[in-house]
């Protein structure tokens, strides 16, 4: 096992583009707040595409290796957690952590038409209510439910479904909202942005967590028309994630791999 990080690498929206020199750097991996950056990364690309600065490279963590644990990554991230980003068009470069933190930090930076942000001060405030509300609730409260549903050594059935109805019940939340005629369809503002950008990978992994979306018809309608941009599409496969589990089998084979990760990190900080 090595000790340093793996080598960083171009996403496939700057692999053909000659001389292109990164001054962002993402450290992440195919989870739900791992991919929220690069969602919003290839956003910003496709909206301003001859903007420079936008351009970045990926070091795909591999937890397996504990990577997100080694000296040279907790000096960029002292929680040892995934996402992270270093900003280099900064002088001297500057550290992000925290999914939502780095979506902030690149809203208020590169979206300089706030195609994805807001003008009023109304929508900015209703667009962090529901940044801190996926932050501080339905990312962790789903993060339980997989652990409880797919990794957990013994089945809990307690754990398991305090944690699934937790989740199913903020899903109704942000139903509400969506189905609202008033919200046009989208958490803040009237239009797609970083508030729905912060909440999708995680209600787009829903079955991971073994909770449904078919009881909430607008959050099903949400997840299909942001699945469908193709800035997200890119962003979800950054860096390239395997094909979804085929059947029960593959899924089961799966959370083994990630269990045994997992249980290791548990018992090495006990
Ligand atoms: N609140 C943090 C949570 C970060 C987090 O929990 N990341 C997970 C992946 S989704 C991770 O790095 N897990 C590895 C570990 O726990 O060692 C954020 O939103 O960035």
């Amino acid at each position: 096992m090595s000790s340093t990080l793996p080598a960083p690498i171009l996403p496939e929206s700057f692999a053909s583009v000659e001389g292109v020199k990164p001054l962002l750097h993402l450290y992440t991996a195919g989870t739900p707040n791992g991919r929220k950056p690069s969602i919003l990364l290839e956003e910003l690309h496709a909206a301003y595409p001859e903007s420079k600065e936008l351009v970045y490279d990926v070091y795909s963590l591999k937890f397996s290796d504990n990577d997100q644990k080694k000296p040279e990554f907790l000096k960029i991230n002292p929680n040892g957690r995934i996402p992270a980003l270093v900003d280099d068009n900064v002088a001297g470069g500057h550290n992000v952590w925290e999914s939502a933190s780095i979506l902030l930090w690149l809203t208020e930076k590169y979206d300089k038409e706030n195609k994805f942000w807001f003008d009023k001060a109304e929508d900015k405030s209703d667009a962090l209510s529901w940044i801190f509300f996926a932050h501080g609730g339905v990312g962790p409260m789903q993060g339980q439910a997989n652990h409880f549903f797919r990794y957990a050594p013994e089945k809990i059935p307690y754990g398991i479904k305090r944690y699934q109805d937790e989740t199913s019940r903020l899903y109704s939340v942000l139903e509400d909202r969506l189905s609202d005629p008033k919200s046009g369809g989208w958490l803040a503002g009237g239009k797609y942005s970083v508030a729905d950008i912060n909440v999708f990978p995680w209600v787009n992994g829903h079955t991971w967590a073994g909770v449904e979306t078919t009881p909430f018809p607008a959050l099903e309608k949400w997840l299909e028309a942001i699945n469908a941009r193709p800035a997200v599409k890119k962003g979800l496969n950054v860096p390239p994630s395997p094909a979804p589990p085929k059947n029960k089998e593959e899924e089961e084979k799966r959370a083994e791999e990630a269990r045994a990760w997992i249980m290791k990190g548990v018992e090495e900080k006990k």
